[in-house]
């Protein structure tokens, strides 16, 4: 029906324009309480984050200084890349003074942050992987950003950060963000998995898709094939199989977000098994595995490492890590189905040689 104040009928146009995140979370809490508001400044402070380390990729081939190695090597052995240390220090400085983070902990730094001026009422620790596939940066190709927030429990006099030493059922929020065509933000606070699309003319996340499900089953399997010899005999049956059998299409970037932003929107799995050099694999749990697990879980698929599910998985030191299969529930059993024949012939022959 005509409204005499919208002749032109442009009320659905705006009003998808005014479904920006930090409003979006007040809706699906429906409450204007403490935590509530909590909840969403954070998002508010991520989607910041987001925002500024969006603008330097897009200028990041004509700036001197953006792109390549600093010389450095992180905590995990890996060389450190201009753009990780921007990204880092991105978090760092949008969390400062906001009131609401005490720590931040993350891939680049070996001990968690304190900002002590937010202690007294700080709530909140933010892990989080400033720039996911690294190797990308240089190439202009599809990288990332993921979180999670914790509540804080507790702090140590010794910096340990033991209480984040729990499993993933911790976490109150946890997302990431996907830099590629367009920049893209997806989060769930516990109410389903929402993606959120910035519009660069607004300087803006917009409501893009609100309760995403991932489909129960996909053709995706999403691997790095190069460590097949790295890896366990299970793992190894699993890839014969889908060699073997139709209707299986390999596909992997080498950034984990763009590779699980895929398998979220169309089916299938990503797996980091782990290698000979590294038994857990190469992702961290605490601020890549159970981030996406939590995503995964709320999209109604699953994540495991292969003997547990990832959510439940308690890490032993800050930057853990575990090996993952994840995506829709059929391609995870699938695979765990591998796993769990090569364990129960491993018995079997173990019993024979009694
Ligand atoms: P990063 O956070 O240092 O970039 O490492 C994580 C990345 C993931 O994005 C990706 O899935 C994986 O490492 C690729 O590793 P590989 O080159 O061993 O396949
Ligand atoms: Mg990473």
């Amino acid at each position: 029906m005509a409204d005499a104040y919208d002749p032109l009928g442009q009320d659905k146009s705006l009003d998808r324009d005014c479904k920006t995140l930090s409003r979006h979370v007040l809706e699906q809490l429906n409450s204007f309480s403490p935590d509530a508001q909590d909840l969403s400044a954070l998002m508010n402070r991520i989607a910041l984050a987001a925002k500024l380390i969006s603008r330097r990729l897009s200028q990041s081939g004509l700036v001197e200084g953006v792109l390549g190695f600093t010389g450095d090597v992180n905590v995990q052995g890996e060389e450190v890349k201009r753009m990780d240390l921007y990204a880092n220090q991105v978090f760092i400085s949008v969390f400062k003074q906001s009131g609401l983070v005490c720590r931040l902990a993350s891939e680049e730094m070996e001990k968690p942050y304190y900002i002590p001026e937010n202690c007294p009422i700080g709530r909140y620790t933010l892990l989080y992987d400033p720039i996911d596939g690294s190797s990308n940066i240089d190439i202009n190709l599809n990288i990332g950003s993921i979180f999670s927030i914790r509540q804080q429990e507790g702090m140590d006099e010794d910096n340990s950060a033991s209480d984040l030493l729990q499993n993933g059922r911790k976490q109150i929020a946890a997302g990431y963000i996907l830099y590629g065509p367009s920049t893209m933000l997806v989060y769930t606070i516990g109410t389903g998995v929402h993606a959120f699309t910035l519009d660069p003319s607004l300087g803006e996340f917009i409501l893009s898709h609100e309760n995403i499900t991932v489909p129960e089953i996909g053709p995706v399997y999403s691997v790095n094939e190069g460590n097949f010899w790295q890896w366990s005999e299970s793992i190894r049956d699993y890839i014969r199989y889908v060699h073997r059998h139709e209707g299986y299409t390999a596909r992997y970037s080498g950034a984990l977000v763009g590779d699980f932003h895929r398998i979220l929107f169309q089916g299938g799995v990503f797996l980091y098994p782990g290698t000979i050099k590294k038994p857990e694999g190469k992702l961290r749990l605490l601020y890549e595995t159970a981030p996406l697990a939590f995503l995964i879980e709320q999209a109604g698929g699953r994540a495991s490492t292969g003997t547990e599910e990832i959510l439940d998985a308690v890490p032993e030191k800050l930057h853990a890590r575990t090996p993952v299969i994840i995506g829709s529930k059929e391609n995870v059993a699938l695979v765990e189905s591998f796993i769990a024949e090569r364990k129960r012939q491993e018995a079997e022959e173990a019993l024979a040689a009694k």
